[in-house]
C-alpha cells in the first residue's frame, strides 16, 4: 500500500488516532485528523500533531474537511454511522481501520490475535509473559491499551505480535490474517454498537476469515457459538475445554491442565497459580495451547503462568474485613461477565452482588438462574438500576437501590455476615458515573478500604 503523498484523514483523537496520524505522517502522507469532542487535553494533543505538520479539526466533523481525501482511517470507537464514515462512503473514499493498516505495514505476520467477549486482556497478557519467559521477541498490544500501529517501529520480522482485538477492531478488517486466532467465548455484548447478536458474531469471526491451512485457530469447546463457527474455519482447529476431549487441544482434569497434542501431558496445576475462577482457567488453557503450538516448552509455559500476577479490576480480591471478602470485578461490563463471576464463587457462599451502570442495550434475564444457591442480596446503582430491578424482581433475591459506590459498599457491609462475599461485578459500562472501569474499580476499592 503506497501512502506517500496521499491525503489521509484520521477519525478520532484517542490513543489510536494519535498514533495513526504520527505513523502516516512519518510514511510521507499528508495527514488530517478530525475529532468530534472538544477539551483542553484534546487541543493539547492536536497541537503536538500540528507541530508535525498534521492538520486537525477539533470539536466537529465537517464534510469540507473530508472532501478530496484519498483514504479515511477510523479508530475502534468510531461506529459505521459516524458522520465522517458516511461522508466518505458518499464520496467513495476508502475507509480502513487502524488494525488493518497496521497489519498491512507490519514487518512480521507472526501475529497471535486474541478475541472473545471476556478474558481477552488477561489471555493476551498471559501469552505475552509466556513468550517473554521463552526468550522470544514479542510485542503485546491492541485493545489491551497500546495501539498496534504505534508499536510498528518496535517490531521486526522476528517479532511475535500478541494482539488483543475487539469486535470494534475486527469489524472493518479486510485482509487481516493472524497466524493464530484465538476466540475465547461469545456472549451478548456491545448491542449499543452492533445492534444484535448476528452482527456481533459476524465481527468476532472475522478473526478467522483470511486464515488458511498454515494457520491455527483456538476455540472454546464449551461455547456454543465457537462450535458453530468452527465449520467455517480453514485453519487448523484446536480446542480448550473444562472436560477431557478427543479433539486436539488442552483440557482441564481436576486442578490440572493437560495437553493431548503429543500424547497426554500434564502442563500445570491451577492451584499453583494466582488466578481463580472459571473464566481464568479458560484463559490459562488458551494461553497454554498458544505456547505449545509455538513450540514453547511446558516448563516455560508453566513458570510464566505460575508467576503471572492477575490484572486489577478482574475478580480482584480487595480485602477481608471481619470475615467478609470484598471482590472488585469492575471490568465486568456485560451479563456474561457477571455469570462468570458468580460461577467462580462456590455454591452456598452467602454472596452480595453489586451491579449497575450504563446498559449496552442488553437483557440480564440469563443472569437470574446463576443467583441460585449463593446470591442473598443484590445492590443496584447507576443509570440502569431501575431496569435491572425490573429484570430481577421475580428472582426471589432482595434488592436495594443506591445512588453511588459509597452507599453500595455501606449497604453491602451492613448486610454481610462472617463468611460472606461482596462482589462488585457491574455488568454495565461505567460511563454514567466514571470515565472508565478502572476509575470505577478504584472508587470501589477506596470505599472498601475506608471500612477499615
Ligand atoms: N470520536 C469521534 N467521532 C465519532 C466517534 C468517536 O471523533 O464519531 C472520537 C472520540 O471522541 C474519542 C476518539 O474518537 O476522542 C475515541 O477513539 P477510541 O474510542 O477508538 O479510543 P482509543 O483511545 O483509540 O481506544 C481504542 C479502544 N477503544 C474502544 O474500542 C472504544 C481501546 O479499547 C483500545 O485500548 C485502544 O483503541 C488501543 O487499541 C478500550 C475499550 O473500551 C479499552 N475497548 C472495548 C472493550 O474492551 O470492551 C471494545
Amino acid at each position: 500500500m503506497d501512502i506517500k503523498n496521499k491525503k489521509v484523514v484520521v477519525v478520532g483523537l484517542g490513543n489510536t488516532g494519535f498514533d495513526s496520524a504520527l505513523f502516516l505522517a512519518k510514511k510521507g502522507a499528508d495527514v488530517f485528523l478530525t475529532e468530534i469532542k472538544e477539551t483542553e487535553q484534546l487541543h493539547k494533543e492536536a497541537s503536538l500533531l500540528n507541530e508535525k505538520g498534521i492538520k486537525t479539526e477539533i470539536g466537529r466533523h465537517t464534510e469540507k474537511f473530508i472532501t478530496g481525501m484519498d483514504i479515511l482511517v477510523v479508530s475502534p470507537g468510531v461506529p459505521d454511522n459516524a458522520l465522517p464514515v458516511r461522508y466518505a462512503e458518499r464520496k467513495n473514499i476508502p475507509v480502513i481501520s487502524e488494525i488493518e493498516l497496521a497489519f498491512i505495514f507490519s514487518p512480521t505476520k507472526k501475529i497471535i490475535a486474541i478475541t472473545g467477549t471476556d478474558g481477552k486482556t488477561t489471555t493476551t497478557a498471559l501469552i505475552g509473559d509466556i513468550f517473554k519467559k521463552a526468550g522470544i521477541p514479542v510485542i503485546v498490544c491492541g485493545n489491551i491499551g497500546n495501539p498496534f500501529i504505534g508499536e510498528l517501529e518496535n517490531i521486526t520480522e522476528d517479532t511475535y505480535v500478541i494482539l488483543e482485538v475487539s469486535s470494534f477492531q475486527l469489524e472493518r478488517t479486510k485482509n487481516f490474517k493472524p497466524l493464530i486466532g484465538c476466540l475465547l467465548n461469545i456472549a451478548e455484548d456491545h448491542f449499543d454498537r452492533h445492534l444484535n447478536m448476528e452482527n456481533y458474531i459476524k465481527a468476532k469471526k472475522k478473526i478467522f476469515a483470511n486464515q488458511d491451512e498454515n494457520d491455527f485457530a483456538i476455540l472454546n469447546y464449551e461455547d456454543r457459538y465457537c462450535r458453530e463457527i468452527v465449520r467455517e474455519i480453514r485453519a487448523n482447529v484446536f480446542f480448550f475445554s473444562h472436560k477431557s476431549i478427543e479433539e486436539k487441544g488442552v483440557y482441564q482434569k481436576g486442578n490440572v491442565i493437560i495437553s493431548n497434542l503429543n500424547g497426554i501431558k500434564e502442563i500445570l496445576n491451577i492451584e499453583e497459580t494466582k488466578l481463580w475462577g472459571k473464566g481464568n482457567i479458560e484463559n490459562m488453557m488458551a494461553s497454554t495451547l498458544t505456547g505449545l503450538l509455538c513450540n514453547i516448552s511446558p516448563e516455560d509455559i508453566r513458570e510464566a503462568i505460575y508467576n503471572f500476577t492477575p490484572l486489577p479490576h478482574r475478580l480482584e480480591r480487595v480485602a477481608n474485613i471481619n470475615g467478609v471478602l470484598f471482590i472488585n470485578d469492575s471490568k465486568s461490563t456485560n451479563p456474561h461477565s457477571v455469570i462468570n463471576a458468580l460461577e467462580s464463587i462456590e455454591d452456598n457462599t452467602k454472596t452480595i452482588l453489586i451491579m449497575g451502570g450504563r446498559n449496552k442495550d442488553m437483557s440480564f434475564s440469563s443472569v437470574v438462574q446463576h443467583f441460585k444457591k449463593k446470591v442473598v442480596l443484590i445492590i443496584l446503582m447507576g443509570e440502569a438500576k431501575e431496569e435491572l430491578a425490573r429484570e430481577f424482581k421475580n428472582s426471589g433475591v432482595p434488592l436495594i437501590l443506591v445512588s453511588n459506590v459509597r452507599e453500595a459498599v455501606e449497604q453491602a457491609f451492613k448486610n454481610a455476615k462472617k463468611g460472606s462475599i461482596v462482589i462488585f461485578s457491574p455488568g454495565c459500562t461505567s460511563f454514567d458515573m466514571f470515565n472508565n472501569y478502572k476509575e470505577r474499580g478504584d472508587a470501589f476499592k477506596k470505599e472498601v478500604f475506608s471500612l477499615l
